[in-house]
């Protein structure tokens, strides 16, 4: 069988480095020699990006004219990464890029480092998006991803003299973009605020202000599948960008506020992961994009038509819900059905129900997005009206349904009496076809606590996805040393496009010089990341020590704290002799995190670890045994840098509230262990790569509850502290000034917040933590052992690809599938 491994067909690398000549001259107006590493950059990805663009088209028409159902995929987040590595790979050029690269004088890693990384997300789901769309284009799912191009994406993240966290803004957008395609053709507009009139026996809304949606067109190639799919990203342009009569005035500001209000939409991403922020001008980027996607997926699907039939929309297209942040989408639905085609309400809810489906993505109850009425109401009067009339019905349906009438009143879409709020995740599970968790613990969980009364009269909605990585970016592009052994080992590459092929690694972890040969991957990938660091941030790290490392946003439940303590713990425990250094397994405490501006308590964590680092890393005793580095700006190249030289991961949330965690999958496949609690996926993992190849500890979600229920947060977390002298040293530390120059002020907050609250239980899984570090250490001790291990990790985790989630997505929610073969091949020939 001849195995197609890109859309087109390939070319030598001499054509290619004429093609990027030939961008470098017509487009950058350079010769190679008078070209800078950001004029190649440029060139090169506009050269990639071409090669793509035949099955693009390809795609697009196949998806228009067959019978596959599409999928869109709603998010205000797509955390990308950079765009270069990956579409060389799927483009089959990576080869003929290096050479390219040589062939024209520059360095391509060099090359690949000038492109600016896109932060359009916060962190997992986010990143969890951006997964997504590669696997649906590798899969050949036709596909849109429709979002936001925010012109400030996350924070850039820096540490001031204190170690305290500041942010810059991400200027990711001042230069070229050769990878968005902006597409003033196609633009639509999008209305705000007004007021809803009666005409002709009619609501019509009758708006007052509008703006432009111009999308932002990215390719998303997929993996050897011949497909290409779109990820579509909006930004915000005004009608009328200057009020000239104003201006004559002299008000230059007055002359330009149209254009600063349609613009402020798209400007910059909301910070906060898990918990947002109800802030009027999110609720705004929300409406913004949904409506413009719903608008062009109409459009798309009935090119040219004026009075197309769109109650065959839902086999046109199924729309997910990533979160509550694009639910607005429901109503938006039923009032361009109504007010726009003239549908009545029951066709129009019918066929709004069976277009969206929704995924929840948390546990903290304050994550579940709630709008106030009045807010919806002033910016979007008619869609108000129309979310008060699905809660009027869906309590009706209740009412058939159950005499419970507390339960009815719980489940209400808009609250009642004063101050009124809109529920989106209520209204999601309402409006939608079927509502995922993103691990199995999680979904459990949504359907025995956070919405139970749901699942109890609507069963058949509810259902699990565990979340999944792609292999693509994370482990073939991120690791390639470990890449090729695989590859050596399983005799072929097809594990790149079917991660469960890994598990026939798993007889090779009773092969020492297997094993061995994994370890070697190990020592060389950590050797890279000391190089990396080193000219990176400026940090002396040691490779010879264990690489432990904790990356994720900062938030209490995750948990940060509990590491520096530890941290702490052995620290003091080595200067006062206590452990031996001679006993001492060398450690190299590594921790990425942003924390949310607004903040507080996770910011004093940084500056926490900032510090302990700043101490430890200068105390001549402990050198050389324990280093502690905190790389400032945690973002996906750090990521894919971190990830594969890295040996034990850290997953350590309070038990039953990470919702999933996808680090922790990167982390396994790359054969780092995992200490972890029984929380989220690791659950899965656990399972998966066996329970003797995990270190579990920590309490269990059933625990948790018993000890909120014996009223924990309301003071007992002193108990722990008083009794167990190990954690209250290390407290005591914090609080007497060795890590703030003796200010005691300095983390009076994270002080009293342990000692008098401590709802995450960081106190109480102390004791347990610190017992399963010492265990991490003797197995550590023998290299073959860690290693067997390691390799089995890798081994067995095939299963947290994201082309397996979006298998299960398409089976259990979606109900569709890859476009046809004879499609596909078509598209190749063309
Ligand atoms: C999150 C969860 O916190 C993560 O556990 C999860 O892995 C991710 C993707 O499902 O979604 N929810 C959220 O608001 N931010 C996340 O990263």
């Amino acid at each position: 069988m001849t195995q197609m491994t890109a859309p087109h067909a390939p070319i030598t690398a001499e054509a290619f480095a004429d093609e990027i000549r030939n961008y470098l001259l017509t487009e950058q107006g350079v010769t190679p020699q008078e070209a800078t590493v950001k004029d190649v950059y440029v060139a090169t990805a506009k050269a990639t990006r071409n090669h793509l663009v035949p099955a693009w088209a390809k795609t697009r028409a196949d998806m228009v004219k067959g019978n596959t159902k599409a999928v869109g995929y709603l998010s205000a987040e797509f955390l990308l990464g950079r765009q270069l590595r990956n579409s060389l790979l799927d483009a089959g050029l990576s080869e003929q890029f290096s050479k390219a690269m040589a062939e024209l004088g520059f360095d391509a890693n060099e090359v690949v480092f000038s492109e600016p990384e896109p932060g359009l997300g916060n962190g997992g789901l986010g990143r969890l998006a951006a997964c997504f769309v590669d696997s649906l284009a590798s899969l050949g799912v036709p596909a849109f991803g429709y979002g936001i191009q925010y012109q400030y994406g996350i924070f850039r993240q820096e540490f001031d003299d204190q170690g305290r966290q500041y942010e810059r803004a991400d200027y990711w957008l001042t230069n070229e973009n050769p990878w968005g395609h902006t597409d003033y053709n196609r633009d639509v507009r999008v209305n705000f605020g007004g007021s809803v009139q009666e005409k002709d026996g009619k609501r019509v809304w009758v708006p007052d202000w509008s703006v432009r949606a111009i999308p932002v067109d990215y390719l998303v190639p997929g993996y050897e599948s011949g497909r290409v799919n779109t990820l579509r990203l909006w930004t915000a342009k005004a009608y009328h960008e200057i009020d000239l009569r104003t201006f004559n005035r002299g008000d230059y500001y007055g002359a330009v506020h149209n254009q600063i209000q349609a613009e402020d939409i798209t400007k910059i991403l909301y910070p906060e992961d898990s918990t947002p922020q109800g802030k009027e001008l999110r609720l705004q980027q929300q409406y913004f994009f949904v409506s413009a996607s719903l608008h062009d997926a109409i459009r798309t699907f009935y090119p040219g038509q004026e009075k197309p039939d769109l109650t065959t929309f839902p086999t046109k297209i199924t729309f997910q819900l990533n979160d509550t942040h694009p639910v607005i989408g429901i109503p938006e639905l039923m009032r361009i059905l109504m007010d726009e085609y003239g549908y009545d309400w029951d066709t129009a809810w019918d066929v709004t129900t069976r277009t969206f489906n929704y995924t929840c993505h948390t546990l903290l109850p304050e994550a579940l997005e709630v709008w106030p009425a009045d807010l919806i109401g002033k910016l979007l009067p008619r869609h108000l009206e129309i979310i008060r009339k699905i809660n009027e019905n869906f309590v009706k349906l209740l009412s058939s349904l159950t005499d419970d009438q507390a339960k009815i009143d719980r489940m209400r879409i808009v609250t009642e009496g004063d101050n009124q709020q809109v529920r989106m995740a209520y209204l999601a599970t309402a409006g939608g076809s079927h509502v995922n968790g993103v691990a199995e613990l999680h979904s459990q969980l949504l359907k025995d606590v956070t919405l139970r009364d749901f699942n109890d009269l609507f069963p058949a909605k509810f259902t699990n996805v565990t979340n999944g990585v792609t292999p693509r970016r994370f482990v073939r592009i991120a690791n390639p040393r470990l890449s090729d052994l695989i590859t050596e080992g399983l005799g072929t590459d097809s594990w790149v496009s079917d991660l469960s092929k890994l598990e026939g690694l798993v007889p090779l972890a009773d092969d020492d010089e297997f094993v061995h040969r994994f370890a070697e991957v190990k020592r060389a990938n950590k050797r890279d990341f000391a190089a990396f660091a080193k000219e990176r941030y400026g940090f002396e790290v040691n490779p010879n020590t264990m690489f432990d490392s904790m990356i994720k946003r900062l938030h209490e439940y995750k948990r940060q704290s509990l590491k520096i303590l530890a941290v702490i713990s052995r620290y003091a425990s080595l200067k006062s002799g206590q452990t031996k250094l001679e006993d001492f397994t060398p450690r190299t405490v590594i921790f990425g995190a942003k924390a949310a501006p607004g903040y507080a308590l996770a910011k004093e964590t940084i500056q926490l670890i900032n510090n302990v680092s700043r101490v430890i890393n200068n105390d001549p005793e402990v050198e050389g045994k324990l280093n502690v580095l905190f790389p400032w700006n945690y973002n996906i190249e750090l990521a894919q840098n971190l990830i594969p030289a890295t040996e034990l991961d850290e997953q350590i949330s309070q038990a039953g509230k990470e919702a999933s965690g996808t680090g922790n999958m990167k982390f396994a496949l790359n054969g780092a262990l995992t200490v972890g609690t029984l929380d989220g996926a690791n659950v899965e993992i656990r399972d998966r790569v066996g329970h003797e190849n995990f270190f579990l500890f920590g309490m269990t979600v059933d625990e948790v509850e018993d000890l909120y229920a014996k009223g924990y947060d309301k003071g007992m977390s002193r108990q722990y502290y008083e009794s167990d002298p190990r954690l209250k040293q290390a407290i005591d530390m914090v609080a007497d000034g060795t890590f703030s120059n003796g200010d005691k002020s300095t983390y009076q907050n994270l002080v009293n917040d342990w000692l008098n609250k401590d709802y995450f239980m960081t106190l109480a899984d102390f004791r347990a933590y610190v017992g399963i570090q010492a265990e991490i250490e003797k197995t550590y001790a023998d290299e073959k052992t860690w290693f067997r291990k390691a390799l089995l990790n890798t081994a067995r985790s095939g299963y947290f690809s994201s082309d397996r989630s979006i298998a299960d997505y398409l089976e259990r929610v979606w109900l569709t599938g890859p476009l046809p073969e004879d499609e596909k091949l078509k598209s190749r020939e063309d």
